[in-house]
């Protein structure tokens, strides 16, 4: 028994998550907690949307809402998105609640403490239209290098030279399209991440159970040297400045960078669980209040990798304070909607609420851990989707269930059948398990979701086989014991296909163990040799076959999906 706190990738809250985020990040942690509960360990997994900075700002005014009501709406949106796709979340917080802005303000002032802060005053651009600072991607103008007419302030999508918002021909403001700009002093808080270097690098080096991608990427930014860094914005939404407990002289436009305080909402959304059940935050977050043998695990897409590795532990060795680090950082490679990108605005691609209305969850989280994009990016197409779903859940652990449990029902009366004795067949399948289950357990725990599905997949055509040789349906015509121990052995093989079908596809592994009336200790993971989980339910067990449990995904439903999410590449 062991303790896993588990984090995924806090989402934006500016509208529900496309599938190539949510395969990136909520899902993967999701499949990994329940897998480490099954196995018996304590797991707290947390997530949160992220709800400051300008984009939440203008989606708001976009909207005609106040901030705050656009958040609460966004949120609760996020929230049924989320619980549709069964997301197992112990809390799913909100970095705008109270604890994060107490406890992002907190760092600041330990920051400041230890000499890691510095007020610094720089140029920015300021709108008299919009009367507020823009931030660089808000301003637009001719790119001074290639003279294309919209380039962003921080870079022109044409040549792809990094600029600076001064730099720019003709600027103006992307809000109101207003010319009316000056430059002006602003002051900010800077953390002076240069200073933490050594440190920073001596932590990575220590961090053996990190996957090559999260490795590669966190001595990419290393070795071109941390960079002090503006933790602070020109802006109302978001956690205010303070000193010493007192709000900042000087601060009051403006707020904290909001990649400041979200992944210091990790730890808040924690405390906000604890005020909500009673539960101990510190436990799971503090090392001298017990968490010093907690395995902290953190998953996200390879673009939030340097803000986990670098920016984040800097605020937390920083502070000097005894603060739980990351142990495990899963990071993935992107999913792409036909070989580009998803997009909201330009209807490409599947987001998690319309995804629901087409299909139940199981069939996208299937699919979407199945192909995760690990190695590499992952195309997302709707044909591949109906091909991996009618081959892996409907032809193969659909019909294993399907036929052996509807063959039981009607020749052994919807009983765990007694007599006969395994012979050679059943000797087969038992070596099966005792080669596979080891192997599906450790892809598992060293969270590689593709090969755990793909092993997962091999043992569910390895049952499919088994019934293949022991065919109880020919047996039964001459020997009746022998088709009770082919049929006994189907159920079994049921119920421990199911059990370790949970962490994937819960809601059809939950169909299956409820018509199979598993007790609880065939629901947990598994660790008995094969000889004994193909004869666990005792002689007798009463059954019901479940419905179909998947149906397959038809030429014509791809081609009308394909016509309202604009699957033409
Ligand atoms: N909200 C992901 C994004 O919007 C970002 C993750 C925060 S994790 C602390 O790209
Ligand atoms: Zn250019």
């Amino acid at each position: 028994m062991a303790r896993f706190l588990i984090t995924s990738a806090l989402p934006y809250i500016n509208g529900v998550k496309h599938l190539g985020n949510l395969a990136g990040s909520m899902l993967p942690a999701d499949v990994h907690a329940r897998f480490r509960r099954l196995q018996g360990h304590d797991v707290l997994f947390i997530c949160a949307t992220d709800e400051h900075g300008t984009p939440a700002e203008l989606a708001a005014a976009d909207a005609g809402q106040d901030v705050r009501a656009y958040c609460d709406e966004q949120q609760q949106i996020q929230r049924a998105a989320c619980d549709g796709f069964r997301l197992s979340f112990d809390w799913f917080g909100r970095s705008s609640n109270p604890p994060n802005h107490r406890l992002t303000q907190h760092f600041c002032e330990a920051l400041e403490k230890n000499g890691l802060i510095e007020e610094r005053v720089s140029k920015q651009v300021f709108s008299k239209t919009d009367n507020r600072f823009l931030p660089d991607r808000y301003v637009e103008g001719t790119c001074p290098v290639c003279g294309f007419e919209r380039a962003r302030g921080d870079q022109c999508d044409n040549c792809g030279s990094l600029l600076d918002p001064v730099d720019l021909i003709n600027p103006r403001s992307k809000i109101s399209g207003s010319s009316d700009l000056e430059v002006r002093d602003t002051a900010h808080l800077f953390l002076l991440q240069s200073k933490m270097q050594d440190r920073i690098r001596a932590w990575v080096d220590a961090a053996e159970d990190w996957p090559n991608l999260a490795r590669s990427i966190a001595y990419k930014w290393l070795d071109e040297g941390l960079i002090d860094r503006s933790i602070t914005r020109d802006l109302s939404w978001g956690v205010r400045v303070t000193q010493n407990g007192a709000p900042r002289p000087g601060f009051d436009d403006k707020v904290f960078y909001v990649w400041f305080d979200a992944p210091i909402e990790y730890i808040a959304a924690t405390i906000e669980w604890a005020e909500a059940t009673g539960g101990d935050w510190a436990r799971w977050w503090r090392i001298d209040k017990g968490a010093d043998d907690v395995v902290y695990v953190q998953v996200m897409g390879k673009d939030n990798v340097a803000f986990h590795t670098v920016s984040f532990p800097v605020t937390i060795l920083g502070s000097g304070e005894p603060w739980k680090l990351v142990d495990r950082l899963k990071a993935f490679n992107w999913v792409t909607w036909y070989g580009g990108k998803f997009s909201t605005s330009e209807k490409r691609g599947v987001f998690m609420d319309q995804a629901l209305e087409l299909l139940p969850s199981d069939y996208w989280r299937w699919h979407l851990m199945a192909n995760a994009p690990e190695s590499a990016d992952a195309a997302f197409t709707l044909e591949h989707f109906q091909q991996t779903i009618n081959a892996d859940l409907a032809n193969v652990f659909g019909n294993f269930v399907n036929r052996i449990t509807r063959f039981g029902a009607s020749k052994f009366d919807s009983v765990v059948p007694d007599g006969g004795t395994p012979g050679a067949a059943e000797a087969t399948i038992a070596a099966e398990l005792n080669a596979r289950l080891p192997t599906l357990t450790r892809f598992h725990e060293q969270m590689e979701f593709r090969k755990a599905a793909a092993e997962l997949r091999a043992l569910w055509a390895a049952g499919n086989e088994y019934l293949q040789v022991a065919a109880p349906w020919t047996a039964l015509k001459t020997d009746r014991d022998a088709a009770a121990v082919g049929v006994r052995t189907g159920l079994n093989l049921v119920t421990l296909f199911a059990a370790l079908a949970q962490p994937f596809i819960p809601d059809a592994a939950e169909t299956v163990l409820n018509a199979m009336n598993a007790p609880a200790d065939a629901r947990r993971w598994p660790d008995a040799p094969g000889e004994r989980l193909i004869d666990a339910l005792p002689r007798g067990h009463a059954y019901a076959p479940p419905d179909v449990l998947f149906k397959k995904i038809e030429d014509a439903d791809v081609a009308i999906w394909s016509a309202r999410f604009g699957a033409d590449g």
